[in-house]
């Protein structure tokens, strides 16, 4: 395993770089790169973040510091991104000249010529903020906006059993600069967009469970996303919905993609690993929120689940 040390120096030793983000951007994977574009950028380097062509406009407010330029890649760093699958297309072309890989997830099977992830990181961002010591940039209030962005998204605005001391810790010390943590919540956490709550209506009506409540699962397919007008790109945190439910120990939302695969999202109570569990799949993530991907049709997929259920738990 690399040192941050080693990563903070062969980020000072190239110039010239191009940061990649993971498709359906999140404040992690965009909070850790537009902290580290703007950290180089403080260093006198090119550098610039790569992200899905479809990213949230709630996510603007990342890039408030960050000088736009252009130029050719020397160095090619992916940030939360834990396997090919999941570069957004219009990024694949980087896909096998990923130079530094930085991750927090527990399988990591990018191709990088350096790798540096640690699972027991809530966020990718927890790990950038100390590179970014390591390097000595000045954590002013925008890149502490960022850092912010991904912790609190990764944590599930400090609810989830990732969050740790050290969570807190790196927040308590990026709450000393000046940025509107507060508007941050207020945007990332508590606004939802009528578009939301329309899917969260079909996601309702959806709603299915098994074995007791124990199970609950729902989907939502495209022509009910075209129903409602919504794009698949502005459905982030409705994997959290089914989970939230009373004495639910699985719950798993499916959603259509416009390929006809379904992308499944599974989250787990601590009874349940989630990330053992989509394995079964030939997907993973962490032992809470993880997911895998799937062509079967939905009565399909669900008889899959329900089998993997009895076998592994006896449901
Ligand atoms: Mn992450």
């Amino acid at each position: 395993m690399e040192s941050i040390k080693k990563i903070a120096d062969v980020l000072k030793n190239n110039d010239f770089f191009y940061i990649l983000t993971h498709i359906y951007p999140d404040g992690d994977t965009l909070g850790s790169a537009y902290a580290l574009c703007q950290a180089l950028q403080q260093l006198g380097k090119h550098a610039k973040v790569l992200t899905d062509v479809n990213c949230p406009s709630k996510f603007d407010f990342l890039k408030n510091n960050i000088k736009e330029e252009n130029f050719n890649p020397k160095f090619i760093i992916s940030v939360d991104i834990a396997e090919k699958s999941l570069i957004p297309s219009n990024l694949k072309k980087f896909e096998n000249s990923i130079n530094l890989c930085i991750d927090h997830h527990i399988k990591n099977s990018i191709d990088a010529d350096i790798s540096y992830t640690d699972h027991t990181a809530a966020a990718n961002c927890e790990i950038i903020y100390y590179i970014l010591k390591e390097m000595g940039v000045k954590i002013d209030g925008n890149i502490a906006s960022c850092l912010y962005a991904g912790i609190s998204t990764d944590t599930g605005c400090f609810k989830y059993s990732n969050t740790t001391s050290k969570s807190h810790f790196i927040v308590s010390e990026l709450l000393k600069r000046d940025f509107p943590v507060s508007k941050i919540n207020e945007d990332l956490f508590i606004k939802k967009s009528k578009k939301k709550i329309e899917t969260e209506k079909i996601l309702n009506k959806n709603l299915e469970f098994s074995f007791d409540g124990k199970c609950a699962i729902t989907h939502i397919t495209t022509d009910e996303m075209k129903s409602i007008n919504i794009g698949e790109n502005e459905l982030d945190g409705i994997a959290s919905l089914p989970i939230s439910i009373e004495n639910v120990n699985i719950g798993i939302t499916m959603r259509e993609k416009s390929s006809g695969e379904y992308k499944i999202s599974v989250r787990t109570s601590s009874k349940i690993n989630a990330n053992e569990f989509c394995e079964n799949f030939g997907g993973g993530g962490h032992s809470r929120a993880a997911g895998f991907s799937s062509f079967d049709d939905i009565f399909k997929i669900k008889e899959k689940i329900k089998n993997i259920l009895t076998l592994k738990f006896g449901w």
